[in-house]
């Protein structure tokens, strides 16, 4: 591991420690290693759109609406090969939850999770993309 040093400006710093603190860091590394693993994550599925990825989508939908829970079953076997499993979750008396875990290449999963959340009936939807393995490092930055 090589230490490095960075000049921030003052209010800078301040929302930095706070935004740290915020999500329980105690110490500004693995604060500033988590953000910048987040970012290079996101630009490497934006570049390499093929990335093997893992991922959880979630939504929830109505079950009453006419014909939705059949075309829900209709697109999740369309790409039975992305699906690792799903949780369904009976949230009352109309309502369902569902968290499916994926696994395939980063466009097609968007793809897929596009085709789910855009089925009318279906809300609060998120997907999370994780991808499969570390980018391999490059060349480093100057250090000042
Ligand atoms: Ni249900």
């Amino acid at each position: 591991m090589e230490r490095v040093t960075i000049s921030l400006d003052d209010d800078l710093l301040a929302a930095f420690d706070a935004l740290g603190r915020r999500r329980g860091y105690t110490n500004r590394s693995e604060a500033i290693r988590d953000i910048l693993r987040d970012v290079l994550d996101r630009q490497r599925l934006e570049d390499v759109p093929e990335t093997p990825c893992f991922a959880c989508l979630v939504y929830v939908y109505d079950h009453t609406r006419r014909d939705l829970a059949s075309r829900l079953v209709t697109t999740h076997h369309g790409r039975h090969d992305l699906s690792i499993a799903t949780l369904h979750v009976h949230i009352d008396h109309d309502h369902c939850m569902e968290s499916v875990m994926l696994r395939g290449p980063a466009r097609d999963i968007r793809a897929f999770a596009d085709s789910v959340l855009a089925q009318p009936g279906v809300w609060s939807g998120a997907l999370h993309l994780v991808p499969e393995a570390p980018k391999p490092a490059a060349a480093p930055l100057a250090d000042a």
